[in-house]
């Protein structure tokens, strides 16, 4: 089917125009080689991936993405976890693009995380639980800007 029409067809089904959001594979990904699982999944789901890069994060970077948990006990293993080798930085497009991805990620301790989730099927560890997904449209336009020079 032509690719505008599908497009409009899933829009009128779904009532919602196509949104996007950020994400990035964290560092085990890429270790545990689960990378081109995790991203099948998500074209599975039905979004499209926009933009994707494999990237070093600084700890700059870190420390600007994850501000709101300054000061908390987990702030310092968080940065050195996520500086700790490739990440997969990504922007996806879809329905709804931010909370449908935040259901198909998870819960943020996989030992919680519903089965069929990404964290839920592929992790165990809080900090190691393998996707970041922005939880708003906001902090995903704040997000995407830090690694990508055109936003979202
Ligand atoms: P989520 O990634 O589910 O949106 P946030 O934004 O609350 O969760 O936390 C950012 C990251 O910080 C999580 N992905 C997780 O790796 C880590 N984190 C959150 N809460 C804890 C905690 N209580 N202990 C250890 N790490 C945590």
């Amino acid at each position: 089917m032509d690719c505008l029409l599908r497009k409009e067809r899933e829009r009128t089904l779904s009532g919602q125009s196509n949104t996007k959001t950020f994400a990035f594979l964290k560092p085990e990904a890429l270790q545990s080689k689960v990378a081109g699982e995790v991203l099948s999944r998500l074209e599975k789901k039905g979004f499209s991936i926009k933009q994707l890069r494999l990237h070093n994060i600084s700890r700059k970077e870190a420390e600007t993405l994850y501000t709101v948990h300054k000061g908390k006990p987990f702030f310092q293993e968080l940065v050195d976890h996520v500086t700790s080798g490739p990440v997969v930085l990504m922007i996806l497009e879809g329905s709804n693009a931010v909370d449908v991805l935040r259901r198909v990620v998870g819960a943020t301790n996989p030992q919680t995380a519903e089965p069929g989730t990404i964290r839920g099927d592929l992790s165990l560890s809080i900090t190691a639980n393998m996707i970041h997904a922005s939880d708003s449209a906001e902090n995903a336009k704040k997000e995407a800007s830090i690694f990508f020079h055109d936003g979202i």
